[in-house]
């Protein structure tokens, strides 16, 4: 959705090149609810001259919602594929209509909270959470298309990782609003683990609560994740990147993913297309269980040989 629209989405990619979900994510049990549809708007004219398909990314973002919510509802641990990060629009919102003390932590290399009245580039993909926010209602203007979208997280519901190309009026933002952020440089600094820590600390130290990630694959350095629309120099590592979903998991307490911005038109191969997109197929695993130990399917015995070897007691007499 948004400006990429008329763009495959990763999870079509996924479906059609690779394998079935089930074969990708070993161990999980995949309810695949299939693509959304959206339509365009017809003739869905410019937001203040600048805001592109409002009224489109609107109602998809009103669909999706939905969507999320529904499959919350039915228990299930929701993954939704994108598509560009205005995504995060319907899918934390549906997932706030059923878990509404959730978390989110939003792995990214941008902070996709610009206002329609601070953005530059017009794409709604930079301004999810300015809708999100409560304490931003009073700086944002009622889009066509948006009514149905209730602000449902505080400034203390979100903590960012992986940030490093932020525009001056969401720098405002994120420190006015008290906003928990952890740039590269952070990272740098604490090391992914402290980070980790402090993250869970912010989000969960007081009580246990639902998390949505919203992971758009941009965190990631370039070099891993090429197929993007906005990439970003001196982004997380693949042991970062690993070791962050790894912790999401083993709180227990992962109840919605986003995977945005994997977009497979953009790889100058396939080669960089299919990287980008086991890339996030990793992370999506990761999420639920795969682990760089091993996974943890059901093995509980090892094979006993059933008779003696005889070549085992040669051996022995002969030490
Ligand atoms: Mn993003």
């Amino acid at each position: 959705i948004g400006d990429h629209i008329l763009n495959i989405s990763l999870g079509t990619y996924l479906s059609n090149s690779l394998s079935p979900f089930d074969a990708l994510f070993p161990g999980c049990q995949v309810h695949d609810f299939g693509d959304l549809n959206f339509t365009q708007v017809p003739n869905d004219e410019l937001y203040n001259n600048l805001i592109l398909y409002p009224r489109s990314v609107g109602l998809a973002s009103q669909v999706l919602a939905d969507a999320v919510s529904r499959a919350v509802a039915a228990g299930h641990s929701c993954v939704t594929i994108g598509g560009d990060h205005s995504l995060a629009l319907g899918s934390v919102s549906g997932h706030a209509r059923q878990c509404p003390h959730l978390g989110v932590i939003w792995v990214d290399a941008h902070a996709d909270i610009n206002t329609p009245l601070t953005t530059q580039s017009g794409n709604l993909h930079g301004q999810p959470l300015s809708f999100l926010l409560r304490e931003l209602q009073d700086k944002v203007p009622q889009l066509p298309g948006f009514s149905w979208l209730k602000p449902c997280l505080s400034a203390s519901d979100i903590v960012y990782i992986g940030l490093r190309d932020v525009d001056p009026a969401e720098y405002y933002i994120l420190k006015n609003y008290d906003i928990q952020y952890f740039s590269m440089r952070d990272i740098d600094r604490l090391g992914i683990q402290k980070v980790m820590e402090r993250t869970f600390e912010q989000l969960m130290g007081r009580r246990q609560r639902p998390i949505h990630l919203s992971f758009d694959i941009d965190a990631f350095d370039p070099s891993l994740a090429p197929a993007t629309g906005t990439p970003v120099l001196g982004g997380l590592t693949y042991r970062e990147g690993m070791y962050i979903t790894e912790e999401i998991h083993n709180t227990g307490m992962l109840s919605a993913v986003d995977m945005v911005e994997v977009n497979p038109l953009l790889g100058a191969s396939q080669e960089e297309v299919n990287a980008t997109a086991s890339l996030a197929v990793d992370v999506i695993a990761t999420c639920f269980g795969q682990t760089r130990e091993g996974a943890h399917t059901a093995f509980d015995e090892l094979p006993t040989p059933s008779s003696p070897d005889e070549s085992d007691s040669e051996e022995q007499v002969r030490i």
